[in-house]
């Protein structure tokens, strides 16, 4: 049977603006109200996305979220109409309020983990949606995740949907973006390498000094044993605390694998020979490629900058990778001299392909935050809503719907303004028909 690792990109939702919400993620804080343009965000993403499919990956869509967020916002006590709802909150609490309009769930590596049907004890693809505990505007998204996900991975014989982990600091978990899977072939059992930021029940354990660590080694195990993966089908590595205080606030900001690549910045990780030498024994095929690149190549200021290892690391043919990077990295000239020479040195990444997705880096999100990995056979594909799926037309109806209901420009002050409720929500429902999602909004309403 044919496998595939196919990708899953977070469709940019309309109210796409920069509140400078992401307290060490140094991109956000930077472009604190800048003004937006969500239209573009949109388009930028979906190109992305169609040029991935085009070189014949599986690529998926999954919907935005329902934003601004009226439930929280009564939740907090806010009350009356929506309009009343809104404006009580711009004025009492402008904080909360770009708290809940944030279009955050646009960054899908944060969307969940997965483990692929050939490293679960039931041979099911497991998802565990993510907390996101640790920055109040992406702590509200887990419910509708898992709405969104079983909506899309809905068949319940290929498909096990777990609830997200306890909301507190001890469970902190980022999802997909904290974890990689190395594997011979995506069908293939794999290793799976967990990456945390601290141990939040070891206080004499190493954390970062500045920013937070939102990743705990806590909710990493968790989701392996939810997930069922055996002891040595995982490897738990702890980053290195100093580059979260450089702005590295996940591990893909630092790192990324696929298939037998592990490509990393020389100061991604603690122990780092100790880890490597777990990963050479517990991976058991002998063709393992550790392209580790040095500080004297490319510094942790020009990583976080240019989002080098937020690349996505794609599998083409049986022995040709492509890096598909941000327009950003040839910007760069350090980056992309490494680039232009990485292509040269006899490893699988033989061919780089740039996309501008700069909406989204302003906002701290590279090309691999806008995705979602799933290890998959052709049964499991075909398995999933077929109306997430790119292709031409999927591709041509989503662009046409974010012409007729985004807005080109996007102030922190519009925030405020009622009539991106009804927009918001107008398009989400024309949305959830086009890919047959169901009531995903429901709760929110
Ligand atoms: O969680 N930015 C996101 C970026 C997420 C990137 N994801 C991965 N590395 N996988 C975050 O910090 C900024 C929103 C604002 O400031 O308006 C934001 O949420």
């Amino acid at each position: 049977m044919k496998h595939y690792e196919a990708n899953f990109d977070g469709l940019v939702g309309p109210t796409h603006n920069y509140a400078g919400l992401s307290y060490g993620n140094v991109a956000s804080l930077n472009n604190a109200a800048a003004t937006s343009n969500p239209k573009a965000a949109a388009k930028q993403g979906l190109k992305k996305a169609k040029a991935l499919a085009d070189m014949g990956l599986v690529q998926g869509v999954l919907a935005p979220q329902e934003r601004p967020d009226l439930h929280t916002l009564r939740r907090i006590g806010f009350s009356g109409t929506d309009a009343q709802v809104l404006n009580k909150a711009a004025t009492q609490a402008p904080a909360l309020l770009r708290a809940c309009c944030s279009a955050s769930s646009m960054w899908t590596a944060n969307a969940a983990t997965v483990s692929p049907s050939a490293d679960t004890y039931d041979g099911k693809i497991h998802f565990t949606p993510a907390n996101l505990v640790d920055k109040l505007h992406r702590s509200i998204e887990p419910v509708t995740t898992g709405r969104i996900l079983a909506a899309t991975f809905n068949h319940p014989r290929h498909f096990a949907h777990h609830q997200h982990l306890p909301e507190h600091t001890s469970f902190g978990d980022e999802g997909a973006a904290n974890h990689t899977r190395l594997c011979q072939e995506y069908g293939h059992a794999g290793l799976e390498l967990f990456v945390y930021g601290q141990e939040a029940t070891n206080p004499a354990a190493k954390k970062p000094k500045k920013y937070p660590a939102r990743q705990t080694l806590e909710a990493s195990q968790a989701i392996a044993r939810l997930h069922g993966l055996d002891d040595e089908s995982c490897v738990f590595i702890q980053q290195n605390p100093d580059v979260i205080d450089q702005g590295v606030f996940h591990n893909d900001v630092i790192a990324v694998g696929n298939q037998n690549v592990l490509f990393y910045h020389e100061q991604a990780f603690l122990h780092t020979e100790e880890k490597l030498a777990e990963i050479r024994r517990k991976f058991s095929a002998t063709d393992l490629h550790f392209i580790c690149v040095p500080t004297s190549k490319v510094s942790i200021d020009d990583v976080v900058k240019s989002y080098l290892f937020n690349t996505q690391i794609v599998t083409l043919s049986p022995d040709e990778m492509a890096i598909i990077a941000p327009t950003d990295c040839q910007a760069n000239p350090a980056v992309s001299a490494y680039l232009n020479e990485l292509i040269t040195l006899g490893t699988p990444i033989k061919q780089v392909h740039y996309f501008d997705v700069k909406q989204s880096m302003q906002n701290g999100g590279g090309p691999a935050c806008l995705r979602l990995r799933v290890a998959m056979t052709e049964m499991e594909v075909s398995a999933v809503n077929p109306h997430t799926l790119m292709n031409d037309a999927l591709f041509n109806r989503l662009n046409l719907w974010v012409d007729k209901h985004y807005r080109d420009r996007l102030d922190v002050a519009d925030l405020a303004d009622p009539q991106l409720i009804n927009e918001s929500r107008i398009a989400l429902d024309e949305l959830t028909q086009i890919m047959k999602l169901g009531s995903v909004y429901q709760f929110q309403r």
